[in-house]
């Protein structure tokens, strides 16, 4: 998120695409609905579903799932036409603009129509709202990037941002609303299988950095691999872990996956979940780290679970960090009750049997105050150093003393910090950084230019051009030494960089001379290193529509992607649809949280939403014969089943069917309840929506495509 929640408060228009905010972000709605009365700005949803977000929009937009990267390259082609596009900002701050425009020119509204099902005028009229009401807040979620072409469409997103030059304002910025509470907190640290904390990668040159901030041997560190080789290379992720256990699809490790520790997941989370049964079964070991048991908890037939029950966030404290970057302390309500643990005590009960106590918890003597520290000390990154746990409790106190508009403290203690430093947040005196890439502002006010962190300069492959990769001379913060693009800083401290640098005086240095230690660049609309370098559309892989197929395939296979084969063109079959003719889609609903594991131990949501259903346009359901509320059978290509009840409902359009995915405790037809430990079981039980989720991942970050698949129904 380049803004903050409290900032769209000055947008003068928003678009909200792929994102149901009063249902999965209730509270962050009360900003929206202020730009929208106060500052009389358009409110345009782009969903295929006519959602709650939809019923408060001054203009919704249905579109097929899976075409957003085509309705996002068409406006910005409509945008460059009609000359609405911010010259200056994209001659001074933009790299590869030409080349990006190149491959806009194609999607003209006719073409934008063809495939995503909006009427090629909406296209222009958007186009031309965004155009008189600027700045534009821009905000995606899961509707934008659970489909194979995800990295993708998030990335047309932001160009369109910047085209429009609503990057680095106030009101404007691509506003990404986060999932879980401190997600954000958690993506930071590294919950990813492809980073160190604060993405500093896996290279050599990473692990050295973190061990220096563990203190802690690297030969030590290298010696508890099998192998140096699996330091650097990328981990199975979250959502293919079970082929490492099925060996199915060929993987690129040398022994599969024999024990599992899932802590905090729900696991019926997974796509194609029906497959899971049997990894489970095959797992050594499986241990469960929540507060409740979980799906995951009721899946195994053998006997090698184990659930470790820990508390829940009231019962602990420590920093989380929020959707807007903000870092805030969370204080303990009450010990923990009956015999759960905290997840502090259960690592540290782990790594003392494990035997490494005594390396891992050097820095750490007081929890979770020193987790707290250790990690800001080695988060230059990501500017985490300067929020001490001292400064967010600090913060935390004085709620009061912040403006809910800038953000910033107007006195008091705090005076002049913006709340919870929002990240960078640099060093012990800066206020921290509520809006990225703003160069209004001089950098130890908060301001910063774009990074500099793809080189110099760039020769593009599609047109021979070189072009420099720096920012624009003239285009800088108040108060730099240079006034235009510079470099990164690095040698300062001779040998270290901005990054390595943990006596932090590249940092210093750096915002003393009124620089940003990570340089002063453009934003690039070409990423030379993926597949696609300009965004383009590509049809899901199940598309209900062969014509588009062959315009527009998807991707060759890609083998070892995240240590597993993943298919892309030898899965993309133009013929599937005639067996399973219907677009499946999936979201959330306000009373149900993830898996549902809590929401449905909970007697007051379950009440609220006790069962789970299907959507179903009443078209659809009147030609296959199907009456409200009866149950009917939905089926994937991959052989799930759930049994359901079909809600009616103009939501959806009569070629798309909506599954919720909170529902646990069923399972193909048959009911789990027996298998849960006696009095845990949950007040509601029902299919889990992703056994009929399909096969398709992002070609990048390999996340589910859990949005764009087909299916098929039949009366049960
Ligand atoms: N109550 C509640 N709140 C939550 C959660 C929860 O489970 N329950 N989960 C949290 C988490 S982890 C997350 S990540 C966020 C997610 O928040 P959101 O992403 O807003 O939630 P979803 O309902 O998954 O998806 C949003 C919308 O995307 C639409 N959509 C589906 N396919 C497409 C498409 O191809 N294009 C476009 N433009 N739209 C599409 C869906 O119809 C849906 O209305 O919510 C968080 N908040
Ligand atoms: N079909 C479909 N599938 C999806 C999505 C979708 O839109 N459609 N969205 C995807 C997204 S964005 C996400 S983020 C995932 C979410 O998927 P999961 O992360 O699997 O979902 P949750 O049920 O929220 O899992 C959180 C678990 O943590 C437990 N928990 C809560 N507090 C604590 C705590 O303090 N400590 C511990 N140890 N545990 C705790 C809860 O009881 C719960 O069981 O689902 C993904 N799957
Ligand atoms: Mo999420």
């Amino acid at each position: 998120m380049t803004n903050s929640l409290n900032d769209i408060r000055h947008a003068k228009s928003m678009i909200f695409i792929g994102s149901n905010a009063p249902e999965a972000h209730p509270v962050a709605m009360q900003h929206v609905l202020h730009a929208k009365e106060k500052n009389n700005a358009p409110l345009i949803v782009v969903d295929p579903r006519r959602t709650k977000l939809a019923a408060k929009a001054t203009d919704y937009i249905r579109i097929r799932p899976g075409t957003d990267a085509a309705f996002m390259m068409g406006l910005i082609n409509a945008v460059i036409t009609n000359g609405w596009e911010d010259k200056e900002f994209i001659r001074t701050r933009v790299a590869g603009y030409q080349e990006m425009a190149a491959v806009a020119v194609h999607y003209t509204p006719e073409v934008v129509e063809d495939i995503t099902g909006i009427p090629a005028a909406e296209v222009t009229r958007i186009a031309r709202i965004l155009a008189e009401n600027r700045p534009t807040s821009l905000t995606w979620c899961m509707g934008g990037t659970q489909h194979h072409i995800g990295s993708s469409i998030t990335r047309s997103f932001c160009i369109l941002q910047l085209v429009l030059g609503n990057m680095g304002v106030s009101g404007g910025g691509t506003n990404i609303f986060r999932g879980h509470d401190n997600v954000q907190g958690a993506t930071d640290m590294c919950v990813l299988s492809d980073n160190l904390p604060a993405y500093y990668g896996l290279s050599d040159g990473a692990w050295k950095h973190w061990c220096r901030v563990w203190d802690v041997d690297y030969e030590y560190i290298k010696g508890r691999f099998p192998s140096k080789d699996w330091m650097n290379k990328k981990g199975f992720t979250l959502a293919r872990w079970y082929e490492g256990v099925l060996q199915e699809e060929k993987i690129h490790q040398d022994t599969p996956i024999k024990a599992m520790i899932q802590w905090g997941c729900g696991s019926n989370s997974n796509s194609q979940y029906f497959k899971l049964k049997k990894a489970y079964d095959m797992l050594d070991l499986l241990v469960i780290v929540d507060p409740f048991p979980s799906m995951a908890a009721v899946m195994s037939d053998k006997d090698n679970a184990y659930i470790l029950p820990a508390t829940s966030q009231y019962e602990t404290s420590g920093s989380v960090t929020s959707t807007s970057r903000q870092i805030q302390w969370r204080n303990k309500v009450v010990d923990p009750i009956y015999d759960s643990k905290d997840d502090y005590t259960i690592m540290a009960e782990l790594v003392k049997r494990f035997g490494f106590a005594d390396e891992f918890y050097k820095n750490i003597k007081e929890i979770p105050e020193d987790i707290t520290r250790e990690l800001g000390r080695g988060s230059l990154t990501i500017g985490y150093n300067g929020p001490t746990p001292e400064r967010i409790k600090k913060h935390m106190e004085n709620w009061h003393t912040f403006d809910i508009e800038t953000l910033r403290a107007n006195g008091g203690p705090c005076d002049g910090d913006y709340y919870g430093m929002p990240w960078p947040c640099w060093t012990d005196e800066h206020p921290g950084t509520p809006i990225l890439y703003d160069i209004s502002k001089s950098v130890a006010e908060g301001g910063l230019p774009f990074r500099n962190r793809f080189g110099n300069e760039r020769t593009y492959e599609s047109s021979g051009r070189t072009e420099d990769q720096l920012a624009a001379p003239g285009v800088f913060n108040p108060g730099s030494e240079v006034e235009g693009g510079y470099p990164e800083f690095k040698d300062v401290v001779p040998g270290t960089n901005w990054k390595t640098d943990l006596s932090q005086e590249t940092l210093k240095v750096a915002i003393k001379r009124g620089m940003a230690p990570f340089g002063n660049a453009r934003a690039r609309c070409v990423v030379w290193d993926f597949p696609d370098k300009v965004p383009i559309h590509r049809e899901p892989l199940h598309s209900p529509r062969p014509d588009l197929v062959e315009k527009y395939p998807t991707y060759k296979d890609k083998e070892n992607h995240f240590r597993v084969d993943t298919r892309y063109e030898s899965e993309q079959n133009p013929e599937l649809y005639k067996k399973f003719p219907y677009v499946l889609t999936t979201g959330r609903m306000v009373e149900h949280m993830g898996g549902g594991a809590e929401t449905r131990s909970n007697k007051y949501l379950a009440e609220l939403q006790p069962e789970m259903y299907a959507e179903i346009n009443p078209r659809l359901a009147n030609n296959l014969g199907i009456r409200a509320d009866e149950m009917i059978w939905i089926e994937s290509p991959e052989g799930g089943k759930i049994k359901v009840k079909a809600f009616l409902t103009e939501r959806v359009d009569d070629k798309t069917i909506f599954l919720p995915y909170h529902f646990g405790g069923m399972f193909m037809g048959e009911s789990l309840l027996d298998k849960y430990p006696k009095g845990h079981e949950p007040y509601v039980i029902g299919e889990p929506g992703n056994i009929c989720t399909n096969y398709g991942y992002d070609i990048i970050t390999q996340i589910q495509a859990t949005k764009d698949g087909l299916c098929n129904i039949s009366r049960a």
